[in-house]
């Protein structure tokens, strides 16, 4: 197995795991590209496959220099097999196996978790990717469409780097697994992608903003998570997604924090009162109130993907060395969770209480803590441009139990200040917490179809402050004239 940064472009499937030393393995995964491209074709971005973007393909694994920039087709990415480079003597950092070298191969024992883990994981990536797919043609400006496509065609990457596994080390399984990851869509009443948040819809761009800040995010504690994994593979191929998933972010939290300095901005020009909702949309940007309640949503979602907060699943896959805590290695206990215990939030006759589990069982409600933290102090920043602009607005993250569908509440109708409600009530007053119709009418009227000009921005977003790859903010990031 190669060891280095370099990558092979010559070959069909840019690599850097020697594929070409593999030939029943490159035959397969080169049956697998044209089904591929078939489906980037009808179900990735709608229109603009004809165009030229100016995209980043990853040139080397190292974390240093890892991007070229330059204008390609979509279709024509160089979609590519990259694993971080192996690191020698690595063992295994969890679990009942820790301290023994990592696995090359999978262990028999351990074929149908990690398998599924992985399916799972693989899911997610063409999903968003359908998700995303009309947004192309209302977006905001040349920069925002050029990071959509990135952001896509990386997922498109993400897919490639899980199917890799799939084949190599899962046999005939494997394959049929991989190629159902191209039968199932979003949405899809039949058919649908396994995990809810990702047969939902991304109807409008601030919804794409919401997504890429806070699902994406989960992205980046699941994968480093799995990039723990004592399946060695499978830990390198999530450390080198890891570094892609650091500008899905980016382009998530930048973009909301954008829309909110130009909300602020206008309201502040114009002495708007904060509550006063229809004065903002009357100067054509988004309410603070209906970003709240993208935020309620896309929170209440996401924190579903970390599963039921007590899991036996997550247990068995922690003490068997399969898939670890967020940043593990940097954790100061035994990794092995004996006689540990970890605060969940429960609810027990009629309150919210919080009980020490054993921490074995509570991984899962652990890694939402983490990445809770993480949306917590985002938040703190865009509430920072809210207060320097003088508005009396604080948006906040929804009570744990809101929205969900999975776990210890999801049988509960809850607020999003945490106070439990009838079934009716909750009918009643979940337009308080959740866009409405009218709130979703409102955004999609902000939609519109258009040929953006380089460096023109829609009025309801503000522009970033630097463009990509040092480029100016009026580079022509997408030739569509
Ligand atoms: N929806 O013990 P439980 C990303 C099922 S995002 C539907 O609670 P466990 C990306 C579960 O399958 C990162 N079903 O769960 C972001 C199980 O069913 P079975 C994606 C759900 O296993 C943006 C049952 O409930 N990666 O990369 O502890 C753009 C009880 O299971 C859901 C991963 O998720 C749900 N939300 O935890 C692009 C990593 N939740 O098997 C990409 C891999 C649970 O009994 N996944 N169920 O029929 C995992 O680690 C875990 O499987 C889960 C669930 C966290 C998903
Ligand atoms: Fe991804
Ligand atoms: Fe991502």
């Amino acid at each position: 197995m190669s060891n280095t940064g370099a990558i092979d472009y010559d070959s069909k499937i840019p690599n850097n795991v020697q594929l070409s030393a593999d030939r029943a393995l490159q035959r397969a995964l080169e049956k697998w590209l044209p089904q591929y491209l078939e489906w980037w074709q009808t179900m990735g971005p709608h229109g603009f496959q004809d165009l030229e973007v100016y995209l980043r393909t990853a040139i080397s694994v190292d974390p240093e220099g890892w991007a070229k920039f330059g204008y390609v087709k979509m279709p024509e990415y160089r979609w590519g097999i990259l694993l971080a480079p192996q690191e020698e003597g690595r063992t295994i950092p969890f679990g009942k196996f820790k301290g023994l070298p990592v696995w090359q191969e999978v262990p028999g024992e351990f074929r149908a978790t990690l398998r599924r883990l992985i399916v799972i994981q693989a899911d997610t990536e063409p999903a968003s990717v359908e998700q995303q797919r009309f947004l192309g043609r209302t977006a905001p400006s040349l920069y925002d469409m050029r990071n959509l496509f990135q952001v896509n065609v990386e997922e498109g990457r993400h897919l490639w780097a899980m199917v890799y596994l799939l084949h190599k080390y899962f046999g005939r399984d494997g394959r049929e697994e991989a190629d159902a990851l191209l039968k199932r869509h979003s949405g899809d009443p039949d058919s649908p992608r396994i995990l809810g948040a990702f047969n939902e819809e991304t109807p409008d761009w601030l919804s794409f903003f919401m997504f890429t800040c806070f699902t994406d995010r989960d992205g980046k504690y699941q994968l480093e998570a799995l990039s723990q994994s004592g399946f060695d593979p499978l830990s390198r191929t999530c450390r080198f997604m890891l570094t892609e998933e650091g500008h899905h972010m980016f382009v998530g939290r930048t973009g909301i924090e954008r829309i909110v300095r130009r909300t602020c901005e206008v309201m502040q020009a114009h002495k708007l009162d904060a509550n006063d909702i229809e004065a903002v949309r009357t100067h054509g940007v988004i309410d603070l109130q209906n970003i709240q309640k993208k935020i309620n949503f896309h929170i209440g979602v996401t924190e579903d993907l970390y599963g039921a907060e007590v899991s036996t699943n997550s247990a068995n896959a922690y003490h068997a060395g399969v898939k670890g805590r967020f940043r593990e290695t940097a954790i100061d206990d035994d990794h092995q969770l004996h006689n540990a215990t970890y605060p969940v939030l429960k609810y027990r006759d009629g309150a919210f209480v919080t009980v020490a589990e054993p921490a074995l069982n509570a991984l899962n409600a652990r890694l939402c803590d983490d990445y809770l933290n993480d949306c917590r102090q985002i938040l703190a920043t865009w509430n920072k441009i809210i207060k320097a602009a003088g508005i009396n607005y604080e948006l906040t993250l929804p009570h744990r139990a809101f929205l969900r569908r999975i776990g210890e509440f999801a049988n509960l109708h809850v607020s999003t200040q945490g106070e439990v409600l009838s079934h009716e009530q909750w009918q009643a007053r979940q337009d308080d917490w959740l866009p409405s119709d009218a709130d979703l009418k409102y955004l999609l009227s902000l939609m519109v179809e258009s040929k953006p000009e380089p460096g023109r921005f829609a009025n309801w977003i503000s522009p970033p402050r630097a463009g990509i790859n040092g480029q100016p903010i009026e580079f022509e990031y997408v030739k569509i004239h």
